[in-house]
């Protein structure tokens, strides 16, 4: 049925290249010669397409398929010859001197960093409508995740060298957040970077898989269109390698590359001090973690060793960590140990890789990742699949082809300073066993009161304890509403200077610093305080202030008059009265 007259030669060459995989299929309904060409046409274009953005084209995508679902079959453990123990690496103590030293060593090094923003996922567990990164990050300002990491970008800019160069900035698209990411940026001036300082970098989905032989599956409604799925973070390296941008990083005199995910409004409190223990120890892989509750839904740390002297130091995702304990002697399989933890690291996802191993690495793998197959078989035969599948890689996998002189460690924070993301529904959230983290925009939110909360406590700031509220079912710690921009204070050294003499702040309080020099002295606040200052004027915040302030209000997750980002969240803020300073003009 191919009528060769309206192929290009390249058509012609992807369709014997199909037919010699077994895909021949997918032709089987084609319509006659001279009828429904232009689908015929749009299908080639996506064969091309698909066969462009996988590394290795379509025939190793398909090949790679059939030995993943072959291996899935079986019943091969991923692991098969390696047994997994309690990796060390750097444990570090918010506050103390070696903290604060990494931190200044970190803000030093920001200069030679380019930021990695993985945002293609839809967020299916979290199930809001829009894109995550417009989501607030809190809500007493309504900033959203990306306008937030790009101010801490242009602060550590700022701080590293004066601003005189640009950190340049990726965000990984797809095609269900492309546009609307761009829409974002542009409607807010990229939140003050310059345009060109930003890059997205769109992935494309791969082919689904109705069976074990690979066979490709087509739409169920359109049988000349070809089912996509995503393929997963991991898909970032070969983008980045195929861009070009490493390069030109690496001849800039760019050092370090900075990964990580769309919804974590505490990330860049450890970023410093962990870019200061990449620098310090030469890691070429630097994973950042934080503690893990046993069967937590985060990757544990793991070191592998092979019983042929092969070892690494790699994320184990959670459904997989239990299992290869069990079946390496660990009877009770994934459990906390003394200390109430998993003894095994939680993966945060959030990655320092050194520029030139990584170009030197990339450029024998092309980007390509070890990837996975996941398929939801219909019965114990394996034979047939309730649904299509397709191959998924993480960008977490990167480490699994480096050779074993490669010097790849990682950097424990306490959870309270590095992670709170927003991943999880209401309903799930509320599901969550006691202890466990809900990962909700509820407790994503309540997270960056509490970490700022307890920076300006140990700066000497007397903070009030929280009270503990229940929102959509999540029993939470409410701490004062604190929020500062990254410019007044990156790290905990900022934190101190501007904090000057003994302060206090209540409970039912709530404190927005918008500008960068603005100190506090003697404040004794209880209500809500908002100080607007430009750079160039200095602000001394003295006294007491007492006010009606802003209520944090219980909302029912149901009530559709109130806005989804409230309703994910389970309250919203009510703004009955604040003390507002707002200096506009240059002076002290
Ligand atoms: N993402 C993409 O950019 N493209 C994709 O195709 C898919 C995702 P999820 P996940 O932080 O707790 C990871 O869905 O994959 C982006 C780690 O694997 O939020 O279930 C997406 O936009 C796990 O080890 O998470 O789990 C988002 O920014 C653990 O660390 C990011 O990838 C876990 O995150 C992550 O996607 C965690």
């Amino acid at each position: 049925q191919l009528n060769l007259n309206i192929l290009s030669p390249d058509q012609i060459e992807l369709a014997k290249m199909l037919l010699q995989e077994g895909q021949g299929h997918l032709f089987a309904h084609w319509a006659e010669p001279g009828v429904d060409d232009d689908k015929k046409k749009n299908f080639f274009d996506q064969v091309l397409r698909l066969r462009d953005h996988y590394p290795g084209g379509l025939t190793a995508y398909i090949q790679n398929a059939r030995r993943l679902l072959a291996d899935s079959r079986a019943g091969k453990n991923p692991f098969e010859g390696f047994i997994p123990s309690v990796p060390s690496g750097e444990d570090l103590k918010f506050g103390d001197d070696n903290f604060v030293k990494l931190e200044e060593e970190g803000v030093k090094e920001a200069k030679k960093a380019a930021f990695v923003l993985v945002a293609g996922g839809l967020g299916e567990r979290l199930g809001y409508k829009g894109i995550k990164v417009a989501l607030p990050s809190e809500s007493t300002t309504g900033t959203c995740f990306l306008q937030h990491y790009i101010e801490c970008i242009l602060a550590l800019q700022e701080a590293s060298h004066g601003g005189s160069n640009e950190i340049p900035l990726v965000i990984m698209t797809s095609d269900d957040t492309h546009m609307p990411i761009t829409r974002l940026l542009e409607s807010n001036s990229y939140f003050g970077m310059q345009p060109g300082q930003v890059k997205l970098l769109k992935q494309e989905k791969v082919a689904c898989l109705d069976d074990n032989d690979a066979r490709i599956a087509l739409e169920p409604n359109d049988k000349y269109k070809i089912q996509t799925k995503p393929h997963g973070h991991g898909d970032v390296h070969a983008l980045l390698y195929k861009s070009g941008l490493l390069k030109i990083w690496h001849d800039a005199g760019l050092n370090w590359v900075i990964f990580f995910q769309d919804t974590n409004g505490l990330l860049f409190k450890a970023i410093p001090a962990s870019l200061g223990v990449s620098v310090t120890k030469g890691y070429h892989v630097n994973s950042l973690a934080v503690p893990r509750k046993a069967k937590e839904a985060i990757g544990g740390i793991t070191k592998l060793t092979h019983a042929d002297g092969r070892s690494m130091v790699i994320n184990v995702e959670y459904n997989q960590l239990d299992p290869l304990l069990r079946a390496t002697g660990h009877v009770d399989g994934d459990v906390n140990c003394e200390t109430g933890y998993s003894p095994f690291p939680g993966n945060i996802n959030q990655l320092i890789l050194q520029l030139g191993p990584y170009i030197e690495e990339l450029t024998k793998t092309h980007g390509a990742i070890a990837e996975f197959v996941n398929p939801k078989y219909k019965d114990s035969t394996k034979s047939s699949f309730k649904s299509s599948t397709r191959l998924e890689c993480m960008m977490q996998d990167y480490p699994k082809t480096l050779p074993p002189t490669a010097r790849v460690g990682f950097t424990v924070m306490d959870t309270w300073l590095a992670y709170a993301p927003v991943k999880n529904n209401p309903e799930d959230a509320a599901k969550v066993p006691k202890g466990n983290p809900y990962h909700s925009a509820t407790s994503g939110e309540m997270a960056i009161y509490k970490a700022n909360s307890l920076i300006l406590r140990k700066a000497g700031v007397q903070v009030a304890d929280p009270e503990n509220a229940v929102f959509n079912g999540q029993e939470v710690e409410v701490w004062p509403r604190i929020t500062w921009k990254p410019k007044w204070a990156l790290t905990f050294s900022d934190v101190k200077k501007k904090v000057k003499e003994e302060c206090s702040i209540s409970q039912r309080s709530t404190m927005v610093i918008n500008g960068e020099n603005i100190c506090l002295k003697g404040l004794s606040l209880n209500g809500t305080l908002l100080v607007n200052a430009i750079n160039e004027a200095e602000v001394l915040v003295i006294g007491s202030i007492q006010n009606e302030g802003w209520v944090v209000k219980p909302i029912d997750y149901k009530d559709f008059s109130f806005a989804e980002q409230n309703r994910i969240r389970g309250f919203v803020i009510e703004k009955l009265e604040q003390f507002e300073l707002n200096y506009s003009e240059p002076g002290k």
